[in-house]
């Protein structure tokens, strides 16, 4: 990945990084600014080897428009003309692109580290998903400032002014739910980050397919989320020795 020489020199940028308080209003929110890197990251064992794999597909009719936003600012960074709001990604087949898939609620807690980056006025990636307790990295990868602002059940979990290229932040992200990141300078600016209650989740890809491993047999509640779609659930059993294939067919 190419964020790898970004993330050497990160230990470097760490000491004037910005760390605002976390209670607005006298109340105390279940996430904490984290000053340091975590000594190791560790992704909770895998206690099985049962996969499910599968794809998320589009199979409605209505012909799905992402919207243009206009780039008012920063426009030698940001560039001219317009961002396309990118809500739908759908591959030529179907295929639906950041759709958010993961097992309810079974395994251990899981300890990442998942890094979102502000490039050209953009959030890469747009989509991503990370267990309950891991921590959300924050870089600011352009030379303005960009304000990344994280949203959770109607209430603000974070707010990290970063007004240089190399500002890195991280907070720990601890209740489950879906996190809506915007920049309070760049209002097209989007991203989502989706706090499961599991280990086992999964991001789809172009294709629209998604993999998880790593599962005990057993039987469980998949479930989807998608920005554009909303939510679904599905029944799924896993077994010994052959993956579990579904398909979630969206209209
Ligand atoms: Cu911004």
């Amino acid at each position: 990945m190419k964020r790898v020489a970004l993330g050497m020199a990160l230990p470097l940028v760490l000491a004037p990084a910005t760390f605002t308080t976390d209670v607005v209003g006298g109340k105390h929110y279940n996430y904490r600014y984290v000053k340091y890197f975590p000594s190791e990251t560790t992704v909770a064992k895998a206690s099985g080897n049962g996969v499910i794999e599968g794809k998320v597909v589009y199979v409605g009719k209505r012909k799905l428009k992402n919207r243009r936003k206009l780039i008012t600012k920063d426009k030698e960074v940001c560039g001219r003309g317009y961002k396309i709001d990118k809500v739908y990604v759908i591959s030529k087949d179907g295929g639906v692109k950041n759709a958010v898939v993961f097992v309810e609620g079974v395994g251990g807690k899981a300890k990442e580290v998942k890094r979102i980056v502000q490039e050209k006025c953009e959030f890469h990636p747009r989509v991503l998903a990370m267990s309950a307790g891991s921590v959300l990295e924050v870089v600011n990868n352009d030379p303005v400032k960009h304000e990344a602002n994280g949203v959770q059940d109607f209430e603000t979990i974070f707010q990290l002014s970063q007004h240089k290229k190399g500002m890195v932040d991280r907070v720990e992200l601890n209740k489950p739910g879906v996190v809506e990141i915007t920049c309070n300078i760049h209002g097209w600016m989007k991203a989502w980050a989706v706090v499961t209650n599991s280990p086992y989740y999964a991001v789809t890809d172009e294709k629209g397919a998604f993999r998880i491993s790593g599962l005990p047999p057993g039987k469980y509640k998949l479930r989807l989320w998608h920005e554009g779609f909303g939510e679904k659930t599905m029944a799924v059993e896993v077994k010994e020795g052959r993956p579990a294939s579904v398909v979630f067919e969206l209209r």
